[in-house]
């Protein structure tokens, strides 16, 4: 039996999975309305492939409760956010987790953290307490790192065919972990030491985050004098060795606007690099609000409620808008006395911001000039429906006709 605690973006599809593929589940998590959707048959955010899974997972009998059970492994996939303070990792809930799994635990169980920490964390926080735990009762417990590589909006693909690292104190529990993550990953599976497995998940993210800024960083340079980021990244991109990633907006979701943050908190003389990396891409919704208020200038628009931020997720095709330069934007009008600013995201159907609109065609009738900050499949095959309007696009989407880009 496997538990899996936390039934977010991460724990419920790989509960599912884990499900489907013959292993008894129980998904645990504290918040009850959220199992009572689960095993009302509904799920808690879309994500391709996931309704067909989690029928699969249903008809081979997962259980969702706000109780943790008596299982031989444990999943914690609990969120791990960073100290807006001194930027290191916030361990608190994978602790809490690990404490109660430790009351109902039985001999010779394992612990599997699926929540991206940085390189120590298992063995300073969660360690001593599984040692304390053992001192007390003389119960053993086996600790393993299987850090999750999804990514939002092909989640369900990547799961089956990421390769997989999983850390483990030893071989024997290593090969045990490996084994489970086998009944659906068809990636390989790399077995290493739990350290090894932290560090490798947040440089991971760190690298695509450094490639980012180092991208945007073109755009602010190229837009300074007159050259075109887009067609010079994709010539550089013809280089065998080379291969910049798209600037954009700014850097959003959970992973990889937070990860490189664990590592400058952790070792702030050692991270120049990456701490600058963060800075540049933090400093993207500020550039593009400079851009929009001079385009507003040249078409004389005075009025930000003229203007539409066009998506408010992330990134495109997808409803999730954790750490979205589209809220950030709207932060910053806000902040600097620009209120109105109107704004639109298919995928958003709560209202999460002032002056937002739920029909794209009402959204784009009462706006002169619209900032795409995302690009969702609605607005490439927009068409005619932007013609009139100023379009100022973030992301360079060949379907669309610009006015202003980056
Ligand atoms: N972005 C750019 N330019 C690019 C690529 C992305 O500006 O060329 C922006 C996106 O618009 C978005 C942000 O970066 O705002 C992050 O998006 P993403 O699609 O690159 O990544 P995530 O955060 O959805 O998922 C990442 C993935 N990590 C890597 O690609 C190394 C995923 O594999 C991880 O599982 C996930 O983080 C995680 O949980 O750590």
């Amino acid at each position: 039996m496997i538990n899996i605690i936390g039934l977010g973006y991460i724990g419920l599809p790989t509960s599912l999975m884990f499900a489907a593929h013959g292993n008894e589940v129980v998904g645990t998590d504290y918040n009850s309305s959220l199992v009572e959707t689960l095993n009302a048959g509904k799920l808690t955010f879309s994500e391709k492939g996931m309704p067909e899974l989690f029928s699969d997972a249903l008809k081979a009998g997962i259980k969702f409760s706000t109780e943790y059970v008596c299982a031989d492994t444990y999943i914690v996939a609990v969120p791990t956010p960073h100290d807006s303070e001194n930027k290191k990792v916030k361990a608190d809930y994978v602790v809490s987790a690990v404490e109660s799994v430790l009351k109902v635990c039985p001999e010779n169980a394992v612990i599997v953290i699926e929540s991206t920490v940085s390189p120590g964390t298992i063995d300073k926080y969660v360690r001593p307490i599984v040692n304390r735990v053992e001192g007390e009762t003389g119960k053993h417990v086996n600790l393993a790192h299987a850090p999750e590589r999804i990514i939002p909006g092909n989640m369900v693909y990547e799961l089956e065919n990421n390769s997989h690292t999983i850390g483990a104190d030893n071989k024997e529990t290593g090969e045990k972990v490996k084994a489970l993550y086998a009944s659906f990953c068809k990636g390989e599976i790399v077995l290493t030491d739990i350290r090894t497995a932290e560090m490798t998940k947040v440089v991971e993210n760190t690298f695509r985050d450094i490639n980012i800024a180092f991208a945007n960083e073109l755009a602010k340079l190229c837009r300074s004098d007159g050259m075109d980021v887009y067609e010079i990244i994709n010539i550089a991109n013809r280089h065998p060795r080379v291969n910049i990633l798209q600037p954009g907006p700014g850097v959003g979701g959970h992973c990889i606007s937070v990860d490189p943050w664990f590592l400058v908190g952790d070792y702030p003389e050692l991270t120049d690099l990456i701490h600058t990396a963060r800075e540049v891409n933090e400093s993207m919704p500020y550039f593009v609000f400079d851009r929009v208020q001079s385009i507003m200038k040249e078409h004389n628009i005075s009025d930000i409620s003229q203007v539409g931020m066009y998506g408010l997720t992330y990134k495109e095709n997808i409803d999730d808008t954790r750490e979205s330069p589209s809220l950030k934007l709207a932060e910053i009008a806000a902040e600097k006395g620009f209120s109105g600013l109107k704004c639109y995201d298919p995928y958003v159907t709560e209202d999460i911001l002032p002056n937002q609109y739920h029909d794209f065609d009402e959204f784009i009738k009462n706006i002169k000039l619209i900032i795409i900050m995302i690009g969702h499949n609605e607005i490439r095959t927009a068409g005619e429906k932007l013609s009139g309007l100023v379009v100022y696009d973030t992301r360079n989407i060949k379907e669309i006709k610009s006015d202003y880009t980056l």
